[in-house]
């Protein structure tokens, strides 16, 4: 039996946090499909859907077993749809803990037979969220090892236009 799993998210931008998820998540599970969700509820992104499927697409591209999709509405709606058994998600600090376990349960609720399964990234992106990346790189703070080189790459186009 195979297992596949869904790793949602905003990813606005993509970070080696999130990066180093997949990694982990891909060593195992049989199939690890990326989720960005396209209308999020955290306000206006600073990158379209399709620049953040991109930007996933090349840094994912090297796993063999990894492959990115957008979603609307229902995650649990999504992961059937996908046949997914797991959802991934990741636990940086204690501070993550209660929005996550609140989440993992009402998916629970919806879905009785959609686990979620929880990874704790390498020590060094701990402190790492896509929040304080746009922040500190609205700054002209040095965050090429925080991110893959292709979102520094958009950062900077971004940043570029809005000089312009
Ligand atoms: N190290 C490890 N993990 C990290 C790091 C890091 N440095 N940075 C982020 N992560 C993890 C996050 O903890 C999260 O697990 C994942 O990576 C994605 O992060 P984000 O911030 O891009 O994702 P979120 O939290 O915005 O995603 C929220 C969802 C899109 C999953 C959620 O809103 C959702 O499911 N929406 C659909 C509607 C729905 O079903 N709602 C009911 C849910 S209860």
């Amino acid at each position: 039996q195979t297992v596949r799993a869904i790793y949602p998210g905003t990813f606005d931008p993509p970070t080696n946090g999130h990066l180093d998820l997949v990694s982990r998540g891909s060593t195992i599970f049989d199939h690890l499909v990326v989720a960005v969700l396209r209308n999020s509820s955290k306000g206006a992104p600073l990158f379209t859907t399709s620049e953040r499927v991109d930007m996933l697409r090349e840094a994912t591209h090297s796993f063999g077993n990894v492959s990115v999709e957008t979603f609307d509405g229902l995650l649990v709606d999504f992961a059937r749809k996908q046949g997914a058994k797991a959802v991934l998600r990741g636990i940086r600090a204690i501070s993550d803990y209660e929005y996550e376990f609140q989440m993992a349960m009402m998916n629970r609720k919806l879905d009785k037979t959609l686990e979620t399964v929880f990874m704790m990234p390498a020590e060094k992106y701990t402190y790492v969220s896509s929040r304080l990346i746009k922040g500190v790189y609205q700054l002209n703070g040095d965050i090429s090892e925080l991110v893959p080189p292709l979102v520094l790459e958009r950062l900077q186009q971004k940043r570029a236009a809005h000089v312009a």
